[in-house]
């Protein structure tokens, strides 16, 4: 198998009810995640409402979830694109120290950054430790796509293992990986993530993983088995639930469902608010349907 491959929860984050940091609430979060049959975490990204935590929040984090998961067998990636190079540096060298297995980063997209910025960015940090970097596509996030042509120059730097591709241009996925064969590829859209396994990705990395993490490990065997029908079923099941917290938000959405089912994890962050006339309605809706959990 390639670096770093195979099916990781983008693990949510445990906030008290004033939005603090809470070490206990991760680790609730945690209990419920590592029962699941997946391959490993992804700590302190978009998921994990990273973007609004600052660096001393985000290296706590990757502690207590390093702590916790300690014996788990999980492979643990810690996201550490930050506004800054300084910053994401400093948490990257932080999740060497802990013993990370891999490190991903969104490109700098605080400003619009030339590629030849974007490309310093990830040649610097992928320097700066000996882990593995997981270069992220995720156009919803930075407000473009990247031209394959850079992806292709990320992939060719040293340290840099693959992509995680967010993004629904399926035709573009296949002619980076028709170019780059070797990089590890993860898809970061959970409801589609059947269709970038039929194309060949060899993982995936999602939000809804914290919840459905079994289903999407099945879903993914599956598809390796060519069992068409139990894909289309296992998919059609993870597209209910994404319809249902799109309508919540989906990370406050999967807090929400979280709770449901009896794990205390606190809420999102603000400014994210749980949505829509009558969540609550609309998670119990949700975790009552037909072969979810
Ligand atoms: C992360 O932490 O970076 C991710 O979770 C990426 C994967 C998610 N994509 C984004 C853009 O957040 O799981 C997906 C996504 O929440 C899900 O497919 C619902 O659209």
């Amino acid at each position: 198998t390639k670096k770093l491959a195979g099916m990781h929860v983008a693990l949510l984050t445990g906030f008290s009810d004033q939005g603090e940091f809470d070490a206990k609430r991760q680790e609730n979060i945690l209990e419920y995640v590592l029962k699941q049959n997946v391959t490993g975490l992804y700590v302190g990204g978009s998921s994990g409402e990273g973007g609004l935590m600052n660096v001393e929040e985000l290296a706590r984090q990757q502690e207590v979830v390093r702590d916790k998961a300690r014996g788990s067998g999980k492979q643990l990636i810690a996201h550490v694109g930050q506004p800054s190079l300084r910053e994401s540096i400093a948490l990257a060298e932080r999740a060497q120290e802990l013993g990370y297995d891999g490190l991903s980063a969104l490109p700098p997209h605080a400003y619009p950054f030339s590629q030849e910025e974007i490309f310093e960015y990830y040649r610097v940090l992928a320097a700066a430790t000996d882990l593995p970097l997981i270069v992220y596509e995720v156009p919803i996030r930075t407000g473009r796509p990247t031209p394959a042509d850079q992806i292709a120059k990320l992939l060719d730097l040293p340290n840099v293992a693959g992509l995680k591709f967010t993004s629904s241009d399926m035709f573009a996925l296949s002619q980076i990986q028709s170019v780059r064969p070797d990089a590890t590829y993860f898809f970061g859209f959970d409801e589609i993530i059947g269709g970038a396994a039929a194309l060949g990705v060899d993982g995936g990395i999602g939000t809804t993983y914290n919840i459905l993490g079994n289903l999407y490990t099945a879903l993914f065997k599956a598809v390796e088995l060519g069992e068409m029908e139990t894909l289309r079923e296992l998919q059609g099941i993870s597209q209910a639930y994404v319809n249902d917290i799109l309508k919540t938000g989906v990370i406050p959405g999967c807090k929400a469902t979280l709770q449901a089912l009896g794990v205390d994890c606190g809420p999102a962050r603000a400014p994210f608010l749980l949505r829509g006339a009558n969540p609550k309605a609309i998670i119990e809706t949700a975790i009552n349907r037909p072969g979810f959990q």
